[in-house]
């Protein structure tokens, strides 16, 4: 059996990794920085999710040799000015930290009658350090009060993509890999990637 093209995933967030890893099905090896201890740590320090994304593919792909995928992705909440957007991973103050993000979200929310909000994602396919495309999705929804559901990760126990009555959370990953901002994001990916040869 040959073997698959690798993709590498410029992320250290799991959860992206195990989405994207799900939505690619066997076309491609799906591995992110954990499998290259050598990745350097890339300070995000764009204002727009295209310039992070610029910034993690092209920093990853200085190191590792063939595609490398960057995802960057945020909550836009309307009642809150697009707040938190691109600082989505550290809104409750610390890096990474979902719990507090949610608290802080909840918190801000509290009285709020306009509760549209929505997901972005864009990605950077990069390669021997240049960006060499981007692509995006968005999927819409609305924020709850209370935090519902397990599955996913992040702001999914407080949002409900349109058309549903559950959150990502309670919905589980076959469904939010079939309608998500990456999912829609991801699918162009495949897309480009099957009609640019073999690398
Ligand atoms: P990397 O930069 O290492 O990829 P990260 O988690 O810091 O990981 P971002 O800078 O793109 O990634 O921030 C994304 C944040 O947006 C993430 O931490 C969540 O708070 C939120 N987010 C993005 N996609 C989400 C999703 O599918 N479900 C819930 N929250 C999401």
């Amino acid at each position: 059996m040959p073997e698959l093209p690798r993709l590498v995933v410029a992320t250290r967030n799991a959860h992206k990794t195990a989405e994207i890893r799900a939505m690619i099905g066997d076309s491609f090896e799906v591995l992110d920085v954990s499998s290259f201890p050598e990745c350097p740590h890339i300070e995000e320090t764009g204002t727009t999710f295209l310039e992070n994304a610029t910034l993690k593919a092209e920093g990853i792909s200085r190191v590792v040799a063939g595609w490398v995928l960057s995802d960057d992705s945020g909550l836009e909440v309307d009642a809150l000015g697009g707040a938190p957007g691109v600082w989505s991973s550290s809104y409750g103050g610390d890096e990474g930290n979902h719990p507090r993000n949610n608290e802080r979200l909840l918190r801000e929310m509290e009285g709020k009658s306009d509760r549209r909000a929505r997901f972005r994602c864009t990605m950077v396919l990069a390669r021997e350090g240049l960006a060499e495309a981007d692509f995006s999705g968005t999927v819409e929804g609305r924020i709850i009060d209370a935090l519902r559901g397990g599955a996913g990760f992040g702001y999914d126990p407080l949002f409900i993509p349109e058309g549903h009555e559950l959150t990502f959370a309670e919905l589980g990953d076959g469904v939010k890999n079939s309608l998500s901002h990456r999912a829609r994001a991801l699918a162009k990916v495949i897309d480009f990637l099957k009609h640019s040869g073999p690398k």
